[in-house]
């Protein structure tokens, strides 16, 4: 633009401009190559083909019927109608709690675009397929509580397997969703990640995701440790103007006398009430495993209402199958949310089935109307859509009651399998999850979600892959060398659990390193947001945006992959899933909206041998018009 300037403007096209600057540097007119948008898509598309996704490599089933998905039925003209969203700016956070702790009508959370993925196909749905439907749910469902649809596992995996900004992601659903609220899970002082951060960097983080679009920060601590979830808590309450909901990680069960010695309902009623003096607006109970039964629910909700005056938000997940009980009994005690997914996309080690649980409620004084048959369409979209990530599957078949034993956190449990096959223990999947809950006791019985849950189950698969017990670790542990998480979790880098660590088992797995029990973050020296501004650009070649900076920050070298995959590709989060993780078949041919507004038809032509470089030429049809890529072959 700037050159196209100079060169019409009328002084230097009457030939009167002082050029003798740019006559004497003709390394001016040396362009680097920029590849435009269109053959960067080619070379990702390219590439898949010859090479395979190597994120589902290995793992291709060609007789898959991969359809393409009908989209539910909309009327883009009706007036888009007021939802939460809009309630909470009239209220702001404390009005908004107040409003909802009166609510009779039960609320439902959709956890479809988080949760639900995150813990049936390894949290890989893509920004694309979400985006397709984003707002037509905000027109038909004006009435839905909240869509969770960021944090937890999907920050990490939206930057390392889908090569996708999770900040994009935010914005853009944001803007298709721009009356119901937005909600995200925060593992307190471990952010998005597995370890503890500087406090400011937490801070910042929490402000730009409110800026960004989040309203509802889901806070938790992975041992119920209230020193790591207080600070974040002030954040939301004190630098944003959204809702800062800290949740009880919910274990054991209450009701189990063997069970309920250590995590009883005082232990809970007493977290709760330490929860609302921290400033959280909401109170969620956090049933991460699934474990807490319907008479328990009915007994905790009840004693909670009596306790407390914050509002009540209900998270499970249905391992068990017995979860809509759990609901009924919470919904008659009075719990104000529940967390729900969407039918095609619920039960198992997600949430119970949306669709189901608002029949379940009809006829009952605190139900609240749905419209079914649109609920039904956008369950079959999502019915369809689920098969472009069959790779991701955990393989589960049926609800278990195994869980109340093991206490495996849903999202951990579809993953256990595929990580057990991964080190070929998959013969031994039965022990690896007695040996979870053996870790468990060992550990003196914990909390286990992610982060603290990731440990449990790195020590068991450590145990079972040596062939140990957890009697070995005391009786052999001088000369083992335990997993670095496992020495980390005792040294006091995630916190502390309640009645604190046992003592024989933390020297045996630290040795001579001495333990902490203040907060990990008070060891981390604050970011200096200016240094690291110019330490970005002093990386990349270039300033970035100041998400990019924060992202780098949370996940510096899952970042750096992320960059130089966007500088060869590009923005890979518009190519359509099946295309994305599959490729194109010869003769298929795809749409992608490469800009907004700007759409290109792909075909592909033909695939050429490969050459003595090692490389093929890849024929494509780019609107219309051949255009050939180069694309070493590495299989
Ligand atoms: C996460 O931290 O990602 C969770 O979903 C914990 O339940
Ligand atoms: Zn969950």
């Amino acid at each position: 633009q700037f050159l196209q300037n100079i060169i019409a403007h009328p002084i230097f096209m009457a030939g009167e401009a002082n050029v003798d600057f740019i006559k004497d540097h003709p390394e001016l007119f040396k362009f680097k190559a920029r590849q435009d948008r269109a053959t960067k898509v080619l070379g990702f598309l390219g590439n898949v083909i010859v090479n395979g996704n190597p994120d589902v490599k290995g793992q291709l089933d060609p007789k898959r019927d991969l359809r393409k998905p009908r989209l539910p039925e909309v009327d883009a003209s009706s007036p888009l109608q007021a939802g939460t969203k809009d309630k909470l700016t009239e209220l702001g956070p404390d009005g908004f709690a107040k409003w909802l702790r009166a609510e009779k009508q039960i609320h439902y959370t959709d956890t479809t675009l988080r949760d639900a993925h995150q813990s049936l196909l390894a949290t890989r749905m893509r920004t694309f397929d979400m985006l397709k439907v984003a707002e037509s749910y905000a027109r038909m469902h004006p009435q839905t509580f909240s869509l969770e649809c960021w944090g937890g596992a999907t920050f990490d995996v939206a930057l390392r397997f889908l090569h996708e900004d999770p900040w994009e992601r935010l914005a853009k659903l944001r803007k298709a969703v721009p009356n119901i609220l937005l909600q995200m899970l925060i593992r307190g002082a471990n952010g998005v990640g597995y370890k503890a951060y500087p406090d400011n960097l937490t801070e910042r983080f929490v402000q730009q995701a409110a800026e960004t679009g989040i309203d509802v920060f889901r806070i938790f601590d992975s041992l119920n440790w209230m020193p790591g979830m207080e600070a974040c808590i002030g954040f939301v309450r004190n630098k944003t103007d959204r809702l800062a909901e800290a949740s009880i990680c919910y274990t054991g069960d209450i009701l189990d006398p063997k069970r309920n010695r250590k995590y009883s309902l005082d232990y809970y009623l007493r977290l709760a009430r330490q929860i609302e003096e921290a400033g959280a607006h909401i109170l969620c109970i956090k049933d991460m495993a699934g474990l807490l039964k319907p008479y328990a629910a009915q007994e905790l909700i009840t004693a909670l209402r009596n306790t407390i005056s914050l509002p009540i938000h209900l998270h499970t997940h249905d391992t068990s199958s017995l979860q809509a009980a759990t609901y009924l009994k919470a919904v008659e005690a009075g719990v104000d949310v529940v967390d729900v997914a969407l039918g095609s996309l619920s039960g198992l080690t997600s949430q119970p089935n949306f669709n189901s649980i608002v029949e379940m409620l009809r006829g009952q004084e605190r139900h609240r109307e749905f419209n079914q048959e649109s609920l039904n369409e956008f369950s079959n979209y999502w019915d369809t859509v689920r098969e472009y990530y069959y790779p991701f599957e955990s393989g589960l078949k049926a609800g278990t009651s195994e869980v109340f034993q093991h206490e495996i956190p849903g999202g951990q449990y579809s993953n256990l399998r595929p990580q057990a096959a991964a080190l070929g223990l998959l013969d031994k999947f039965e022990t690896i999850k007695h040996t979870f809950a053996d870790v468990n006791q060992l550990f003196g019985d914990i909390v286990k979600v992610t982060p603290s849950s990731k440990v449990v189950g790195d020590m068991a698969l450590y145990l079972v892959s040596n062939n140990l017990t957890t009697a070995d670790v005391l009786q052999k542990g001088e000369s083992l060398n335990f997993p670095e998480s496992v020495r980390e979790l005792f040294r006091g880098d995630i916190g502390q659990p309640e009645g604190g660590w046992p003592q024989d088992v933390q020297r045996v797995i630290l040795k001579d390193e001495q333990p902490f029990t203040d907060r990990p973050n008070e060891h981390l020296a604050p970011i200096d947001f200016e240094q690291e501004w110019q330490n970005f650009e002093a990386k990349f070649g270039q300033r970035g945006k100041f998400t990019d900076v924060l992202s780098w920050l949370l996940y510096p070298k899952v970042f750096e992959q992320y960059w130089a995959h966007v500088q060869e590709f590009g923005d890979v989060s518009v190519i359509p899933t099946k295309a994305f993780y599959y490729g194109l078949q010869l003769g298929d041919e795809t749409l992608i909206e490469i800009a907004r507004g700007k759409n290109i038809i792909v075909g592909l032509q033909s695939i050429g041998p490969v050459n003595e470089d090692g490389c093929r030429t890849i024929f494509f049809n780019l609107n219309g018009q051949t255009r050939n890529i180069e694309i070493r072959d590495t299989a």
